[in-house]
């Protein structure tokens, strides 16, 4: 964070933007000119070096796409933004690192705090787009529905006038918009959720029908919830990016980001009341983004996923020194060639070779210093939509899945052996999790059954013996989890 005593002549804002030095790119349009058309919820850092960025690069063309960032809970972000009148850098991180400022945000909001101002916006005419980039978690969805045991979601049912959750603010401005006679806002989720358009659709429509079903009925009749995949690998901010902004700036920057050069934003072409030409920004619209949308989850996110986990277990830091360790690196392109590929229909003209080379190309990018620890949060979420549908359809199949339980296993000696050390998972089960025995002498059996119990991650493939089965002979493979047992481990898991 920058300290108060840096003065505002010192900072990142829409006075010092003028002065930058010229090899740093700074927005080519009016801003005072734009117009908010967007609400964002969840501007972290994804959102910042993505789907902004691409916004940033329309706003010369188009002006009424600005974008309103709403924070749901925490005011980090606004209090960092706003004095800095909604700039902020984006470090491209290739061969020669490239900086770049971006306007697209107009507006910094925090829900918890600014509820009102909020709503408003959600209902101003001129918004037609709201986005979310809330982490799997956020939505708090059950399997085909919104999870209605959820604290948030109990609290919004009571009080959707004030609500805390994302649906309950997609609801509350839906319904607003409803009453005063304007049309919806389409809705685009930019999670890495397969079907994240039709899951949120569901989502928002079960909530609205325990409260109005009359509201449901319209948001159904009136509404799209367009499908997308995104993809840019984005390193959270660490001193070091701070500290390097600052020097090529000449001002600080309270809150800067970065993300490797490529990017990449496929988004289903179903809007209502118009919609951002984002096809002249490098967006693909398309008809149909399941194949796109399962080929990045299961080939880049799941082996993202397993790297986390192996690596924390071989005490291996960030992604490219992981991929520096030829057992790792080698088991990885196995299971993206041998395991995941062979069950994945892909969208017509893609070369599933090619995508896994450009994968591991970006998994060793030097530049990069994408922590394996990062990647690990909140593994209960992340693990069912990257892994466990390729297990299941390799059980169909009648394909081995050794290789496959294998980061599933690493995930569970991950949980315990955090456990042991007293440091706290950042995972939304984490209290379930960290009640579970963790204790060194338990079975290989009952350890992983212990897991296997958790429905919500597991359910219904915990009912299949040939999974518990491999899983439990993964994770035994494993032995202690030390760095050399999964390096023995991995060894194995190769000459298979
Ligand atoms: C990563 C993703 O943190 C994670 O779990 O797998 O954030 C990944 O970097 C992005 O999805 C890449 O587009």
């Amino acid at each position: 964070m920058i300290s108060p005593a840096v003065p505002d002549s010192r900072r990142l804002s829409a006075a010092t933007l003028a002065d930058l030095p010229q090899e740093v790119a700074v927005p080519d349009y009016d801003r005072a000119g734009t117009r908010i058309g967007i609400v964002h919820f969840g501007p972290g850092a994804f959102h910042r070096a993505h789907q902004a960025a691409y916004i940033d690069a329309l706003l010369g063309s188009d002006p009424d796409w600005a974008i309103s960032a709403v924070s749901l809970h925490s005011a980090g972000v606004r209090d960092a933004l706003r004095p800095q009148d909604g700039l902020y850098t984006l470090a491209l991180l290739g061969q020669a690192p490239q900086l770049r400022v971006i306007g697209a945000i107009r507006e910094v909001l925090c829900a918890r705090d600014e509820g009102h101002a909020v709503l408003e916006r959600l209902a101003d005419p001129q918004v037609r787009l709201v986005t979310l980039t809330i982490t799997e978690k956020g939505y708090c969805l059950s399997a085909d529905g919104v999870d209605a045991s959820h604290p948030d979601i109990v609290r919004d049912l009571a009080t959707p006038d004030v609500p805390v959750s994302a649906i309950g603010w997609l609801a509350a401005g839906l319904r607003l918009r409803r009453d005063r006679g304007l049309a919806p806002y389409t809705v685009l989720s930019c999670d890495n959720l397969a079907d994240n358009g039709g899951r949120l659709r569901r989502a928002v429509l079960d909530y609205t029908r325990r409260l109005d079903p009359e509201l449901a009925a319209w948001i159904e009749r009136e509404a799209a919830f367009p499908r997308s995949m995104v993809d840019s690998i984005t390193p959270a901010t660490d001193d070091a990016l701070r500290a390097q902004v600052a020097m090529g700036l000449g001002v600080a920057d309270a809150w800067p980001v970065q993300r490797e050069p490529y990017t990449q934003w496929v988004v289903e072409d179903d809007f209502r009341n118009g919609r951002p030409p984002l096809e002249r920004v490098g967006v693909t619209l398309s008809g149909d983004i399941a194949g796109y949308d399962r080929a990045k989850l299961r080939l880049l996110n799941a082996p993202h996923s397993a790297l986390a986990y192996l690596g924390a277990l071989m005490e291996i830091e960030t992604v490219a020194d992981a991929m520096r360790e030829p057992a790792l690196a080698g088991f990885v392109e196995r299971l993206m060639r041998e395991d995941i590929a062979p069950s994945l229909a892909l969208p017509q003209g893609f070369d599933p070779d090619a995508y896994v080379d450009a994968i591991l190309a970006r998994f060793r990018n030097p530049a990069i210093r994408h922590l394996l620890l990062q990647i690990a949060w909140d593994g209960s979420q992340k693990l069912p939509v990257r892994l466990l549908g390729t297990l299941a359809d390799a059980l169909a199949a009648g394909r081995s899945i050794d290789r496959l339980c294998l980061p599933v296993a690493g995930w569970m000696h991950f949980v315990r052996r955090q456990a042991r050390r007293d440091v706290a998972l950042v995972d939304p089960l984490a209290e379930t999790l960290a009640g579970i025995d963790h204790s060194a002498d338990a079975d290989a059996a009952r350890d992983v059954d212990a897991f296997l119990r958790l429905d919500a991650v597991f359910a219904p493939l915990s009912a299949d013996a040939r999974f518990a089965d491999a899983l439990r002979r993964a994770y035994a493979t494993l032995g202690d989890a030390t760095p050399a047992a999964v390096a023995r481990a991995l060894a194995g898991a190769e000459s298979r």
